[in-house]
């Protein structure tokens, strides 16, 4: 038997491995890259609910349980299919009364899909709106709906985004799961935390803040101890500090009445700071949502504390945000002896661990502290004020508690 000389061995073998790689990229092309995000409004109209003003407010309970309710219903819907891999998830943005007599609300939804361009894009969106009218034809659990007003349009990505971004506490959604886990804390990627602003004295990083509308920042009073002219402040915005995504002036910086300026006082640690003019909302700058003054977070709670703050107790200020995740203490045990010997009011709260090692630090005081809802929307729990140094043991951070101040926020904001 005639063996192949080794040159064309050589080549033969070289061929297949290019041919393979040739294969492998193309299916990592289309598998992963080919990929577009498509949007869809749809608009649901439920019989047995009565429209009211609470369902004007994305953040009130009863707004929150119907979107649950539909959100849930929708994704369902998807799931049970074959658009199951394509279907990312749904939104309700609004509810309006649709205009008729009796108890009827109208449902506005955000659908997203991942479509690859070699989909049948026609073929999809029909499919997408056939199985959402047989779901509405059939039941949605408890609602009751008008099959005969439901409707579904596909919009441009551009309308999409703009809604969303509209939205409170909404994260960028080409991240991964919020698993990543400030002191003892990792870096976070553009769009993470789209809330949190840089407030700065003369150029100068001095506090975290966090957007509650497009021109209002909530932060700590201490931020602006001796420094209260507005005309010294800017605030910025994007997850670096230099260069920042965006940056404003300030034109009015409201202190709680009840703050007394003394270093050794932390009650009523909370501001408010008006920006010059408002901000555009992107996938990168959005508003996070203010919880009810009568909401409760529980002992436990997962939440994110986000700042440009220091690594570690009487450390430099970062360039790039630092993210950490903390779980609430519940102020009984924060009042202990051991931790804060009874110096926790109602106005405060704890959080973190009281074995230490992840904490809030020195310049990240005014940042947030946020906490998911079951939709995945991010509230406000807490705005950070103070604690005995960083991540010690049974030294947590102690943070403003916002419900407490929800009512005050609204005297003075209308948010
Ligand atoms: C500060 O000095 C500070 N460990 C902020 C937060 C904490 C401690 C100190 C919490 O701004």
């Amino acid at each position: 038997m005639k063996l192949l000389e080794p040159w064309k061995l050589a080549l033969i073998a070289l061929g297949i491995v290019l041919f393979m790689a040739l294969v492998i990229g193309l299916l990592v092309y289309f598998l992963l890259f080919d990929k577009e995000i498509y949007f869809y409004n749809a608009a649901f109209t439920f019989t047995n609910i009565p429209y009211g003003p609470d369902l004007e407010k994305q953040t009130s309970k009863q707004f929150r349980d119907l979107s649950t309710g539909i959100e849930t219903l929708v994704t369902r819907t998807f799931r049970d299919s074959s658009l199951d891999k394509k279907y990312i998830r749904s939104h309700v943005v609004k509810m309006r009364p649709d205009g008729s007599n009796g108890p009827r609300v109208v449902a506005e939804v955000v659908l997203m899909f991942h479509f690859a361009s070699r989909d049948n894009i026609a073929a999809l969106s029909e499919r997408v709106k056939s199985l959402l009218f047989r779901q509405v034809q059939t039941t949605m659990g408890y609602l009751a709906t008008d099959p005969s007003t439901f409707t579904l349009s596909e919009t441009k990505k551009e309308n999409g985004e703009h809604m969303l971004n509209n939205c409170c506490g909404m994260r960028t959604s080409k991240l991964p799961a919020y698993t990543d886990r400030v002191t003892g804390g990792t870096s976070a990627q553009d769009g993470a935390w789209p809330w949190q602003a840089s407030l700065q004295l003369r150029g100068s990083h001095r506090c975290g803040a966090t957007l509650i509308s497009n021109t209002w920042l909530v932060t700590a009073a201490h931020c602006f101890r001796g420094q209260r002219d507005p005309s010294q402040w800017t605030a910025s915005f994007g997850t670096v500090i230099q260069p920042p995504k965006s940056l404003r002036y300030i034109h009015n910086i409201i202190i709680h009445e009840q703050y007394a300026d003394n270093p050794s006082n932390h009650n009523n640690d909370i501001a408010l700071v008006q920006l010059s003019s408002p901000v555009e909302f992107t996938s990168e700058i959005r508003k996070v949502c203010l919880p009810e003054a009568s909401q409760v977070f529980p002992h436990n709670t997962s939440c994110f504390v986000t700042g440009w703050g220091a690594l570690e107790d009487n450390g430099e200020c970062v360039n790039n945000l630092q993210q950490a995740e903390v779980r609430i203490i519940k102020t009984d045990i924060c009042n202990r002896e051991e931790v804060y010997n009874g110096v926790i009011t109602p106005g405060m709260v704890c959080a973190g661990y009281l074995e230490g090692k992840v904490d809030a630090c020195q310049g990240d005081s005014g940042g947030p502290l946020v906490t998911a809802d079951t939709r995945q929307m991010w509230y406000l729990v807490g705005i950070v004020s103070w604690g005995d140094e960083c991540a010690k043991k049974n030294k947590p951070g102690v943070y403003t508690r916002v419900t407490y101040y929800r009512d005050w926020i609204a005297t003075k904001t209308g948010i």
